[in-house]
């Protein structure tokens, strides 16, 4: 717009309704069979993270009995959590994982 003294066109922003979607932290559980690299695997291939960062968040899981692998809106989430269960599953193990509304 050019100082509007002609014609102009103003366009108003209308007030935004959307909001931002709710988000789902994966959070993984401790147990005492699943072994340490299994789990770094997994955390690794469902969540992307490289070999550092898996082995420090599988090592928080171990010590303090849960932690956040990620977080999604509620769709991907869900899919995390059915991926690593049916990974642990197929390999026998009891690794078990949930998804938690953040906030
Ligand atoms: N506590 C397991 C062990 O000592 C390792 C482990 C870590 C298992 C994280 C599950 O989500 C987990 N072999």
């Amino acid at each position: 717009n050019q100082g509007n003294g002609g014609d102009a066109v103003v366009l108003e922003r209308r007030p935004q309704k959307v909001q931002p979607p709710q988000m789902f932290q994966v959070v993984m559980l401790n147990d005492d069979y699943t072994p340490m690299e299994f789990v770094v695997v997994v955390i690794q291939e469902y969540f992307n993270k490289d070999l550092e960062t898996a082995t420090q968040i599988m090592l928080k899981i171990h010590l303090d009995g849960r932690g956040i692998c990620g977080v999604y809106t509620k769709d991907v989430a869900a899919t995390k959590v059915d991926q690593v269960l049916e990974a642990a599953r197929k390999a026998g193990h009891p690794l078990q994982c949930v998804a938690e509304p953040v906030e």
